[in-house]
């Protein structure tokens, strides 16, 4: 029995699952997870020893790589004066300027310490805001675990949600409407239905949580407009698109300002963290300013403060974005050429460092044909990559990282290792 196995029998006492999220328990993938014991760069290494290129990077937050050393440092120096107090620090102050200078729609911003955090107090305040009860959200896109987000298109599916977990009460999903993505008529029929009931529309402008897949031309700004004509508040959850895919994330590549912005993961650098933020007019509804309660007790942590500021520092003092499109663009080209000659069906998605690879014939444009994608083509796929020293997504509807610290060698080598786990 390997060391992962025997950690993960003990783990399965203790732990519903032998996991803290669900993700890592490698479901349907007819393997247990690896346990990993230190990561460095673009490499992890798992308690039996064994180095993996890791395409997962922590779901997102280690765009710089594992364990920088300026992040590192900053933490290190930080640690050592305290880990908690309490009380505002200094260090949240840089972090809220940062944010609101690099992210065209925050004029204020909240931290907590988690992306589903993040979501439900946006989700609170769009509703504190207006006045309004009702949100739309997409199927396929996922904001974290809040009872409002956890609702899946019910039969009435432009009328209300029904709960996508145990424990939902239906009173409250049947206030979240669930629309496909990238559908237009779908959404003019919802406002038609519920105009000044709507206080917000919650979207993943990039959606990475069903595989990755883009928004159609138009779709985004569509969804400004109508927005915007009916008194509803437009919230990009950019927890895991923001500062990944541009210093601005998705609202900047589109010059779109939404009216909430939610974000996570890179700010952390690999702690405990999540963020909303936008107009002045809107936030100031906030406690202790207004009435919308928010709070948390390491809310804003200057460790963690101090960890996703030297990762934001570092990102735009070497223009990461530019060396991540390039590694991005080394793996699809050489992914395509590949796939070419084996005439499998595929669909490669990517933007930036963010990369899905589905098996299917079909575009991907929603999450009824991200689901086409073959899942037993999938498993074969993600175990041989693993047995060649590769990991990936332990799920076809996750999104694959690239950092800044994979090399062009492990691009290449890469490339090599898609090529043997597909070839016919
Ligand atoms: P957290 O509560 O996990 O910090 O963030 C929730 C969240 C919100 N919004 C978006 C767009 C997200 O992608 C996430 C979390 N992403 C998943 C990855 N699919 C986290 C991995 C996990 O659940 O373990």
């Amino acid at each position: 029995m390997s060391i992962s196995e025997e950690l993960y029998e003990r783990a399965c006492r203790v732990i519903p699952g032998g996991v803290n999220s669900p993700v890592r328990a490698f479901q349907r993938m007819e393997r247990a997870p690896f346990f990993v014991t230190e990561a460095r760069g673009a490499h992890l290494r798992d308690a039996d020893g064994r180095e993996l290129i890791d395409y997962v990077g922590t779901w997102g937050p280690a765009i710089l790589g594992h364990a920088p050393r300026c992040v590192l440092q900053a933490v290190q120096q930080t640690a050592t004066k305290g880990l908690s107090f309490g009380t505002p620090t200094p260090v949240e102050v840089d972090m809220a300027e940062t944010i609101c200078r690099l992210v065209p729609g925050i004029q204020k911003v909240r931290m907590t310490s988690s992306g589903t955090e993040a979501t439900m107090s946006a989700i609170r305040l769009a509703r504190g805001f207006t006045g309004r009860s009702r949100i739309i959200k997409f199927a396929g896109c996922y904001h974290g675990h809040s009872d409002s987000l956890l609702v899946a298109a019910g039969s009435g599916a432009l009328t209300h949600g029904e709960p996508d977990s145990a424990g939902v009460p239906r009173e409250v999903a049947a206030l979240t409407i669930v629309l496909p993505f990238n559908d237009v008529e779908a959404v003019r029929q919802a406002f038609k239905r519920f105009r000044d009931e709507i206080a917000g529309v919650i979207v993943e402008p990039y959606p990475g949580n069903a595989g990755f897949f883009l928004p159609r031309p138009g779709y985004l700004e569509f969804l400004r407009e109508i927005t915007e004509q009916n008194g509803s508040l437009l919230i990009f959850d950019e927890v895991m698109t923001g500062f990944r895919l541009s210093p601005s994330g998705v609202q900047g590549l589109h010059g779109i300002t939404p009216d909430l912005t939610t974000l996570g993961k890179i700010i952390g650098g690999g702690l405990p963290v999540g963020a909303f933020g936008g107009r002045a007019e809107i936030m100031d509804c906030i406690s202790p300013l207004g009435p919308v309660y928010q709070a948390g007790t390491l809310s804003g942590n200057p460790v963690a403060m101090a960890a996703g500021l030297a990762q934001l520092r570092e990102l735009e003092r070497t223009d990461a974005w530019s060396r991540l499109e390039f590694l991005g663009a080394r793996l699809e080209e050489g992914v395509r050429q590949f796939l070419h000659d084996t005439h499998l069906p595929y669909v490669f998605k990517r933007c930036g460092s963010m990369f899905c690879l589905f098996f299917t014939s079909e575009d991907v444009v929603d999450l009824a044909t991200a689901r086409k994608s073959d899942f037993a083509t999938y498993r074969r796929f993600f175990l041989s990559l693993l047995d060649q020293g590769i990991f990936v997504a332990p799920s076809p509807f996750e999104t694959g990282f690239i950092s800044t610290a994979h090399t062009e060698a492990d691009i290449d080598a890469t490339i090599l290792a898609f090529s043997r786990a597909l070839r016919p």
